[in-house]
């Protein structure tokens, strides 16, 4: 295990307490004698001043908490490392890119943006996706979503965004939703937010777990390689188990049965020791190609689709360590997209420059003063040394007489960099214009891309994006709001936004000019992804007398595919097959829901109270079923599965009728969802 640790998890241990085993003390280290009853002037009397222990434990606990983030208050994070495939020699002298193989420690933070620290998670809304690289040459972070593009084209426009979205002032709610009168009216009077907004009402939202979503860092940053030369770049998280998401139904109830729905999925991933992968792309443009394209690469709303510019994968991370302390380094970790090493510069993006201001500021005050580099979760692994001194909670001991530059007293130390030794040089950028408070011409198209992602969705993301629409705008209350949203969208697609105002009583939109983009991109479509069993959930639902064989076969088979089961019965315990076949009960229908689960494997038999597990199993095979999940249906099951309102069709594997009901029930599981399943009557 020591071997195994890299720069990072060795920095840390100098900074872990384990206080199992040790004895209480203060925090002078005085040993404690008594922590139960503070000092008293008698038995029945007053409390004492003197009682030091009291006045620190106190006093400490009044002081637990610090202002959560903004934005992204409600996050989770893991650590990792960095594999790289490919030099990246030819484009970027970051030293962390140069030799394949090569690995740097990572720590990676995922967020929802609106809802506060204790918020839950399932939520509609774009996740955060911010990775922090512990290179040699200084910490790198990039600070991205799960969403490839943003609402807004320039950084002062951020405030009213989010003012926007959080619950409104006067009343303060909703928590954690965009479904409100402010965020709508926001979106109809600022249309840059068009192709965000197509995104937001799409299933990548409500990700099915933070291991199934895609991250992008949005903005165009550069590559600049050993010779000064520039390319722009823009940078993709891929996972390898596919993008996959929840149903809107499914996730609105989860927030209810487990509200930490997405963390726990992170944590128990890793304690398992099925560890999270995903892998970096690029994508690069030389720059005399900046003007090439039908947008502008500078623009952050708009993509560059994969198929004109391929995404090229260049490592892997893996998230393989849960933390110790979710305060010390989840709530304590700052992430800056201005944080950057040699060989990756910025570019002019009008959202990127005013965000290199905004992530230190914030920290000011979030951490507490200017220190906040020193905690331990946010030092780089490299040595650093400058003449910055004091402030709240200076920790470094900075030793000798000279804190300034230039001197002679240190020999002129710390002393810069050249180049060539490691120095930072900003890209020479040739730069040149008015000042002027306006935003370029080549920004002004919100709709065509917004129309390309419309065009690339399958007949259910459609349906699905309708559907969003008509929740979040039927929760407007003013009708003028209503219908501002409907002729916005009508110019992305008149049919959109015909049905958008069908399900909110808005009016039809009249002479409107609907984008006329016809092109698709199908890396945009959720479609398309891999689909696998892996680390999928099956909730088992079973009773006494079994039948053990068939039961055995079935969890052996989905245990060697990697996917997880959960038996869940009427109350804990160990039952028995007719064959004495025993499973142990993980869970109970009272402790468990079938939101939880991506699918279900029916098997019934014997129960105390035949009529409540009925019930219960019905309640779990109707809610699977119009989630659109497989269900497996053993022979003992069939009493069960026609108890429900579920019948056979697309994702039902019944045991009396499959040929081989095993591969055929993991092929279904990998499938995730069965969308062609009559449900809401609208499969066509
Ligand atoms: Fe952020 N953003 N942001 N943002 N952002 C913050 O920094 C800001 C933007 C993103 O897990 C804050 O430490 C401005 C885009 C993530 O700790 C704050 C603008 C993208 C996180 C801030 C943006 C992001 C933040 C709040 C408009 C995707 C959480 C707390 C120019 C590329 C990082 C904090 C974590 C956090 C400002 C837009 C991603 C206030 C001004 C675009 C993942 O500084």
């Amino acid at each position: 295990m020591e071997q195994n640790k890299n720069s990072k998890d060795k920095q840390l241990d100098l900074f872990r307490s384990i206080d199992k085993g040790k004895k209480l003390t203060t925090n002078q280290g005085l040993r404690i004698s008594e922590d139960e009853h503070s000092l008293k002037a008698g038995y029945r009397g007053p409390t004492l001043m003197e009682d030091f222990h009291f006045r620190e434990k106190m006093t400490h606990f009044d002081h637990e908490r610090i202002p959560e983030r903004v934005v992204h208050a409600r996050g989770y994070a893991a650590h990792g490392e960095f594999e790289l495939y490919e030099s990246m020699a030819p484009y970027t002298k970051a030293a962390f890119l140069q030799k394949p193989g090569s690995k740097t420690p990572v720590f990676t933070r995922f967020s929802t943006v609106a809802g506060s620290r204790g918020s839950a998670e399932t939520v509609r809304d774009v996740r955060g996706f911010a990775v922090k690289f512990y290179t040699e040459e200084g910490n790198y972070d990039l600070v991205g979503n799960n969403i490839p593009i943003f609402f807004i084209q320039d950084a002062i426009k951020f405030p009213d965004l989010v003012h926007a979205v959080k619950p409104e002032p006067h009343n303060e709610m909703p928590q954690a939703a965009s479904a409100h009168d402010t965020f709508w009216d926001f979106v109809a009077n600022n249309q840059e937010s068009a192709h965000m907004i197509m995104w937001h009402m799409s299933d990548r939202t409500i990700p099915r777990s933070f291991r199934m979503m895609e991250g992008f860092g949005v903005h165009t940053f550069r590559f600049v390689n050993a010779k000064g030369e520039a390319h722009f770049v823009k940078f993709h998280w891929k996972p390898k188990l596919g993008v996959h998401s929840l149903v809107w139904d499914e996730a609105q109830k989860i927030n209810g049965k487990d509200p930490d729905f997405h963390r726990r999925d992170l944590w128990e991933s890793i304690e398992k020791g099925n560890f999270v992968e995903y892998e970096l792309g690029v994508q690069l443009i030389e720059e005399k190609d900046e003007f090439m394209f039908p947008f502008d690469i500078l623009d952050p709303t708009k993509i560059w689709p994969e198929e004109i510019v391929p995404v090229k994968i260049i490592g892997k991370m893996t998230l393989n360590r849960n933390v110790d302390n979710v305060f010390a380094e989840t709530e304590q970790v700052a992430f800056h997209p201005g944080n950057v090493v040699p060989g990756i510069d910025f570019t002019n993006d009008p959202l990127l420059q005013g965000r290199l201001f905004s992530y230190t500021d914030t920290q000011l005050i979030r951490l507490g003063g200017p220190n906040f580099h020193e905690l331990p979760i946010n030092r780089p692994v490299c040595p650093f040394h400058n003449n910055q001194r004091d402030g709240y909670g200076r920790q470094t001991i900075n030793v000798g007489q000279v804190s300034y530059h230039k001197n002679s007293l240190a020999n002129n130390t710390p002393s810069t960099s050249t180049e060539e030794e490691g120095g930072y040089v900003h890209y020479q950028e040739k730069v040149e214009g008015r000042k002027i408070q306006a935003r370029s011409e080549s920004f002004a198209d919100h709709f065509s891309q917004a129309k390309l992602f419309w065009n690339s969705m399958s007949i259910t993301e459609k349906k699905h994006i309708v559907d969003a629409f008509s929740f979040e705008v039927g929760k407007v209350k003013d009708k003028n709001v209503r219908q501002q949203v409907v002729d916005m969208f009508a110019n992305v697609d008149v049919g959109l936004a015909t049905a958008i105002a069908e399900a909110v009583g808005a009016e039809f939109p009249t002479g409107v000019e609907e984008s006329p983009v016809t092109d698709t991109s199908p890396a945009l479509s959720m479609e398309n992804t891999v689909k696998l069993p892996d680390t999928r959930k099956v909730a088992v639902l079973i009773g006494r007398n079994f039948n053990g064989a068939e039961v055995e076969s079935v969890v052996k088979a989905c245990v060697e595919a990697g996917v997880q089961v959960d038996i869940i019965s009427e109350k804990f315990g160990i039952l028995y097959g007719e064959d004495k076949f025993a499973v142990d009960v993980d869970e109970t229908f009272l402790t468990v829901h079938p939101v939880l689960y991506d699918a279900l494997y029916v098997v019934g038999g014997e129960a105390d109270n035949p009529k409540k597990f009925r019930m219960d199993a019905a309640d779990f095979i109707d809610e699977a079923y119009r989630h659109y999940k497989p269900i497996g249906v053993a022979k003992t099951g069939m009493a069960l599965f026609e108890g429900s309102d579920a019948v056979a069709g697309p994702g039902i594997v019944i045991a009396d009728t499959a040929a081989h009901f095993n591969e055929d029930f993991i092929a279904a599981i990998a499938a995730h969802r069965h969308w062609d399943r009559e449900v809401y009557g609208w499969e066509d």
